[in-house]
Parts: C-alpha cells; structure tokens; sequence
C-alpha cells in the first residue's frame, strides 16, 4: 500500500491529519462490505480543492477508520474528544422573521438519512440501491395528509423531462466532481428519484449523497412551521424505516460534515447593503455560528445580494437549538441591514 499523494496545493483535513503510521495502520482493513480507506479517500486525492476529502461507505467505517475519522470529526465540528450528540426534536413555536418579505425570499430546513443495514451511496451495489429505492417509496405512501404526494424516479425519463423537473426544483442533478470521484454517481439516474408533497413543500431525495435527503421548505420567513413539517414527515418514515445511528456521532452520514444531526437549515435573504459591508456579514455569521452559501448550493457564488445562511454546526446540538440559533442569528442580520 503506497501513502497518497495528496496535490501539494491540498488543505483537506484528511492531507492534514493523515500520517504515514496511520495510513499504514488502516490501508489493510475492510469493513464488512469490503469497504476500504483506499476507497475512502479518493475524492480528495483526485479534488485538491476538497475541504474534508473523505466519505464513508457504511456505518462501520465511522468505527473501524475512526484513528483518522475522529480527528477529522472534531476540527470540522469543533467538538471536544468527549462529545456525545444528542438530537432533540421537539416541537419549537417561534414567530416568522419577516411576515412582509422584505429580505426573506425562503426557508428550508433538510436532514440526511442513510437505512441501517445497507452500504452508503459512494460503495453501495445496483441491487441494495435499488431495495433503499423500493423500501422509500413504499414509506411515503402512508405518509400524513398534509404531506400526501408521489415519488418520480428518473430512471426512463427523457433528457427534456429532468431538464424540466430540475428548473422547477423537482429533481436533482448527478452529483458533483467530488462525489463523482468518491463513487457517489455509480449508475445515475438508476434508483435515483425524488418524492414531492402536491403542495411541493415537502420533498424526499433518494439516492443521493445519502440514501435519503429529507427536505421541507416555502418561499416564506417561518423556519419554524418549515422546521415542523420536516419533524411531521421525520416523525412518520422513522416509524417505517430504521436510520444508521450511532450513539456518539449520531445520524450516520456519506461526509463526516453531515453527521449528528445531520440537519441543514437556512435561509435565501436579499441583503443588498450587508453585500458591500462584508466584514459585518462575517462578523454576524460567526457570531451566530452561521454559514454562507450561494444560493446554488456548495460552492456557488452569491447573485444579485441573495446569500444562502444556515447553520454550520450539526453535531452535539439538537435540531431544535439549530433552529433557535438560525431564527436569533437571522433576526440581528436583518436589524443590522436596516440599520446600515
Ligand atoms: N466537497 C467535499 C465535501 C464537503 C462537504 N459537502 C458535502 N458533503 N456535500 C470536500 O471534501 O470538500
């Protein structure tokens, strides 16, 4: 087993905190689906732009790799050695942050799910993908009425068709380069297909980066009645599917980014005088422990004064906290717009 050659350029975490002893320490194993270190770090060998550079292909990795994995874990998250996640969902009533829509174009609160049992999506084969896709979408069929829809998979639709299901926000494209290179794009769009609520304020993406991408979102100000839809439909398909969980790292996921609760919840805000006062934007945003994001997701630019704010910490914090702390840390970004 030959140590990687990372490009010199390189700061993902796992150039950083992946020695020679420990490579040699770890090339050997294979978790029980055969799931290698090797195959773990592809991506950031291949991404020299990567920030984390590793994915897990099952639950087990996030034991059996844990010498390079937990180092990782707490310089993302920030986290002490003796962390213990703890997720807590309870119902939160919080008043909608800007009823006029004065800077608030949406609101979207999504988690990620992978199914116990089964490999992740970067080391998963054809078939278990296609028994993660039957056993989905048999779940939402029961779902509560408020969230009752249908599940598309794109598999036989024709280019024009996912061309239009991806304009109206109904369909995701294959993933990007870096989990390309980690396996994640194997036999797209096979078994790839998203459920949407009729209302399209409830959608479950299947076969993504994770088995299950469980999104609810508007075109409003109120992450509260968004964050409580999500814990609606959370709360029925938890009855029906049983989710990787560990009780250290929490919701097990594909990048160690996401575990815990592996919850992203946001806001797209227009700040036209906040855009050219960044250094207070910044300043906001880490007060609060917030992120910025283009509005096109990872890695995309801002446009046109619209930033993409969500929480940057998902592990040893309930979902209900990220909620508080996104609502309180949205409410003093707008109070500073209006005072610029
Ligand atoms: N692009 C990879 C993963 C970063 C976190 N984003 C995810 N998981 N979508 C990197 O190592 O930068």
């Amino acid at each position: 087993m030959v140590f990687p050659k990372f490009h010199p350029d390189s700061c993902a975490l796992i150039k950083q905190y992946l020695t020679p002893a420990l490579f040699g320490q770890l090339a050997p194993l294979e978790t029980r689906t055969g799931f290698t270190l090797g195959a773990a770090i592809q991506s950031g060998i291949k991404n020299p732009d990567s920030h984390i550079g590793i994915y897990a292909g099952d639950a087990q990795s996030y034991n059996l790799f844990s010498p390079i994995l937990d180092p990782i874990i707490h310089a993302y998250h920030a986290v002490e050695e003796t962390f213990e996640h703890k997720p807590g969902l309870d119902q939160i009533l919080l008043a909608p942050l800007d009823p006029d829509k004065a800077f608030i174009l949406s609101a979207r609160v999504r988690v990620a799910r992978n199914l116990k049992g089964f490999s992740f999506p970067c080391h998963i084969t054809h078939q278990n993908r296609s028994q993660v896709e039957s056993l989905v979408s048999e779940a939402v069929q029961s779902l509560p009425r408020d969230l009752k829809g249908g599940y598309l998979p794109f598999k036989g639709l024709a280019p024009s068709q996912i061309q239009d299901l991806l304009a109206r926000k109904l369909a995701f494209p294959k993933g990007d380069r870096f989990q390309d290179a980690a396996g994640i794009n194997r036999d797209f769009p096979d078994s790839r297909g998203i459920f949407a609520s009729n209302d399209k304020k409830f959608m479950i993406w299947v076969n993504e980066e994770d088995h299950l991408r469980i999104i609810s979102m508007e075109s409003s100000s109120d992450i509260c009645g968004v964050f409580n839809r999500l814990r609606l439909g959370l709360d029925h398909l938890s009855h029906r599917l049983e989710f990787a969980f560990d009780k250290k790292y929490g919701f097990l996921t594909s990048c160690p980014t996401n575990i815990g609760t592996a919850m992203r919840a946001g806001v797209h805000i227009r700040l036209r005088k906040l855009e050219k006062n960044h250094k207070l934007l910044k300043s906001l945003v880490n007060r609060y422990q917030l992120q910025i994001r283009g509005t096109g997701g990872e890695k995309t630019s801002i446009d046109k004064g619209i930033f993409d704010i969500s929480n940057k910490q998902r592990l040893g914090i309930s979902e209900t906290r990220i909620i508080k702390n996104l609502h309180t840390g949205v409410a003093a970004i707008i109070e500073a717009e209006k005072n610029l």
